[in-house]
């Protein structure tokens, strides 16, 4: 049988990485769309050892010509857009490029299949953040979106394009709405792997203490393995759609320094209210855990819970780790970098 040719934008991400990983194991041949001008080499196709096995291009979001470059050499079946500036508090300081790449990146993609490879099926990667101030309990597929950031705006706009494009030019377009989702291959920047990180570190003598924002929002964490396997379930049905990927289960910032001190034999106590909250390890009489305002965020999405019944139902996908075992997974990891 002939090979499915998959291209996946943001590649080198987080999502990406796994993602190309996924593809390759279920035999497609994985285009990996790169912007290689930002770095010279890919540490997770490096941890996962993929780098020999995907087609790098070069390829950006803001650049209409790569795209239609691409579009034009290969004849892909699937096209995964996982590309962003996904970065929520640093779309508060570059909302233009943000909505350059995030927003309008996505027409363009949407645009150039229309018009080169209308038979091609696409994935959007949308996002919990587009919920924003919302006061369901939990989120589904029909809750109204209250978005709270430009980089929040941004994927509303990319998911209703993606939407329009389904339904005005039949081209088999479908997103994904993921909640938070995590792993050893995260960013530094994005709160689960900072505190891994930093406590790790902490237990091993090479820092003080870890400085954060807002303890008290809470987060629907899952694991990133599983949820690239949702994608690739969503563009294997007949008709386009769009789902919800998550746990239904929601923590805060807070609970989540706990369970990883627990599982690095921490023993922490708080004090103090506000920004004069603090950590302190029980067994040394340091503060470990501070708070500092430049972490805050000009407008925080406070609450996400997400009811994935439709994706069990209709896809069935489930998710298969717990927030403690993906605790563990990042921690041993990280331990091992060090
Ligand atoms: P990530 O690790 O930040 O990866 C983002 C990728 O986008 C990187 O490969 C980055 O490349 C690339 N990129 C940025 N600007 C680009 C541009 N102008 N042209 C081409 N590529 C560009 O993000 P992730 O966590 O894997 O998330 C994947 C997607 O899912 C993103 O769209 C994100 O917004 C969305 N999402 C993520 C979550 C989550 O919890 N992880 C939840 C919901 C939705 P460089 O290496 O060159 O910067
Ligand atoms: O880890 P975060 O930066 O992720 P956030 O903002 O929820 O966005 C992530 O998930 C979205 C899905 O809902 C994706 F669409 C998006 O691309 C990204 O992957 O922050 C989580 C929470 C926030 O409430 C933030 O205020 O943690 C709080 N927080 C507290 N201290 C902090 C910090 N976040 C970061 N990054 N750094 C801190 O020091």
């Amino acid at each position: 049988m002939k090979k499915k040719i998959a291209l996946i934008t943001g590649a080198s991400g987080q999502d990406g990485s796994y993602l190309s990983e996924f593809l390759l194991k279920k035999n497609y041949k994985v285009v990996a769309g790169d912007r290689r001008s930002s770095r010279n080499d890919n540490w997770r196709h490096n941890f996962l050892n993929i780098s020999n096995k995907v087609i790098y291009e070069d390829f950006d979001l803001t650049d209409i010509d790569s795209i239609y470059r691409l579009l034009k050499k290969y004849k892909f079946n699937e096209i995964y857009n996982l590309a962003a500036q996904s970065f929520v508090k640093t779309s508060f300081t570059t909302p233009i490029s943000t909505s350059e790449v995030t927003g309008l990146g996505t027409l363009r993609i949407l645009e150039m299949i229309r018009c080169l490879l209308p038979n091609c099926k696409f994935y959007q990667a949308s996002s919990s953040e587009m919920y924003g101030n919302t006061t369901s309990q939990s989120q589904n597929e029909n809750t109204s979106f209250n978005p709270r950031s430009p980089y929040a705006i941004s994927k509303v706009f990319a998911h209703y394009a993606t939407k329009n494009y389904r339904e005005s030019h039949n081209i088999y377009a479908c997103s994904g709405i993921l909640f938070n989702h995590e792993s050893p291959l995260r960013g530094e920047e994005f709160v689960t792997r900072k505190i891994v990180k930093n406590l790790c570190e902490i237990k091993v003598k090479k820092r003080k203490y870890l400085e954060l924002g807002n303890l008290y929002a809470k987060r629907d964490w899952g694991y990133a393995k599983d949820y690239v396997e949702a994608m690739w379930k969503m563009m294997q049905k007949r008709k386009a759609d769009d789902y919800v990927i998550a746990t239904n289960k929601t923590f805060s910032i807070k609970y989540f320094i706990n369970e990883c001190c627990k599982h690095l034999n921490i023993k922490l106590k708080w004090t103090g209210k506000g920004i004069l909250e603090k950590g302190v390890d029980k067994k040394t009489k340091k503060i470990i855990v501070k708070i500092n305002p430049k972490h805050f965020r000009p407008a925080e999405v406070s609450y996400l819970k997400g009811n994935y019944s439709k994706a069990k139902r209709e896809l069935n996908w489930y998710p298969k780790t717990s927030l403690s075992q993906l605790i563990k997974i990042m921690i041993k990891e990280e331990l091992k970098r060090l």
